[in-house]
């Protein structure tokens, strides 16, 4: 098949996942062609049957607001003929649905499927603000196939947009459990020297991501269990995370990594992870750090609950309950058998459930579905 992949090249989770299952799929001998307005981040190299097509952002001074989603539409519309594109994907619902079925309008002749796939803020945070709503609705309508990366977040569309059942599909996201593992890294990372143990989050510091709340659970920990925080990622709440940790007196123990193309490695030396969002369509990070056998310490909201099984993968507690997240924290890294068994339970549930050649194939599966149809 020759795919079209529309998707933000930024850091975050349906980035990474449109990358990844781009990268798959040409591994099965598709071509792939990405759409974007600069490679996607974790497309750092050359790959065969991957083809990156740069959407140029026109000015003229009439446009106080560049037009990006028209040069987008209009992009897309060229691969179709050019490319002979016979699936159009479009992760993020907002712009990339829209822009897509705009280009399909646009070369109606050609016989090309569009499939979005919702990743959760789409629908949650920025397709139920009046300015997007109608259009979110619309273009997730006029998709030929629709997805979702959890079944929490199939329902709240559903509701949401009052579609049929059988008009979202749940495709859980995945990763390559052949490279997410837990390995030694060639030399010794000074950051793991010593016998603190090392505790972990990943995000954009938005506000859905409690930043506070992971400070406070690493601060309670640390009275109990001598151990540091890796902070990695960056976003609007990292003056506000700096200036707790500083309140706290944990400067010492609190490492602000910044955005880290490679966290394999960073996973890799650590005991214990945390996402105590308000909520998370999927949460990406906590199935990557499973893959690399670290526990995880999560909020029971959202989609979290089908990804990290309480008690067996990790543990859960309501969005804000910080005290029983330390608990359970303290608990996990005070019993090195408890760990162990988490531990082995993570990554073998990672690689039954969410690995890449699964999931790729239910992708797979569904383009022939709607192709042939
Ligand atoms: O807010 C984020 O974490 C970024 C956002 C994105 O689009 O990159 O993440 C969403 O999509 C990810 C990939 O499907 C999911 O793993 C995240 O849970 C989801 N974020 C939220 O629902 C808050």
């Amino acid at each position: 098949m020759n795919i079209g992949i529309i998707c933000y090249p930024s850091y975050g989770g349906s980035g990474v996942v449109a990358t990844e299952l781009g990268k798959q799929l040409a591994n099965r001998d598709h071509k792939v062609h990405f759409v974007s307005y600069e490679p996607p981040f974790r497309l750092d190299q050359y790959y065969e049957n991957i083809y990156f097509h740069e959407v140029e952002i026109p000015s003229y001074p009439l446009f106080k607001y560049p037009p990006y989603s028209l040069a987008l539409a209009n992009k897309i519309s060229e691969l179709i003929s050019e490319e002979e594109l016979d699936i159009i994907h479009a992760h993020y619902a907002i712009p990339h649905s829209l822009c897509s079925y705009i280009a399909k309008e646009v070369k109606k002749e050609a016989d090309v499927k569009v499939v979005t796939t919702l990743h959760g803020t789409d629908i949650t945070l920025v397709g139920n603000q009046s300015s997007f709503e109608n259009i979110t609705k619309f273009s997730i309508e006029a998709s030929d196939g629709i997805t979702a990366v959890s079944e929490n977040l199939r329902e709240e569309t559903l509701e949401a947009f009052d579609l049929a059942e059988d008009r979202v599909r749940t495709i859980y996201n995945f990763v390559d459990t052949r490279e997410y593992m837990r390995t030694e890294p060639e030399e010794p990372l000074k950051l793991a020297s010593g016998e603190d143990k090392i505790i972990t989050h990943i995000s954009n510091f938005r506000d859905v991501k409690n930043i506070p709340d992971v400070i406070k659970i690493f601060a309670l920990i640390n009275k109990e269990v001598s151990s540091k925080l890796l902070l990695i990622g960056d976003g609007p709440n990292r003056h506000q995370a700096k200036d707790l940790v500083a309140k706290l007196n944990l400067e010492d123990k609190v490492y602000f990594l910044g955005k880290q193309d490679n966290i394999i490695p960073l996973l890799s030396i650590s005991d214990l992870f945390l996402l105590p969002s308000q909520k998370e369509s999927f949460g990406l990070v906590s199935v990557e750090a499973m893959a690399c056998k670290v526990p995880v310490i999560a909020s029971d909201a959202g989609g979290i609950p089908e990804v990290v099984l309480n008690e067996v993968t990790g543990f859960l507690a309501k969005p804000g309950a910080v005290k029983e997240m330390a608990k359970k924290g303290v608990e996990l890294l005070k019993n090195e058998e408890m760990h162990h068994e988490i531990a082995k339970n993570a990554r073998h549930w990672v690689v039954t459930k969410f690995s890449a050649e699964n999931i790729v194939d239910k992708y797979e599966a569904y383009y022939y579905e709607l192709i042939n149809n």
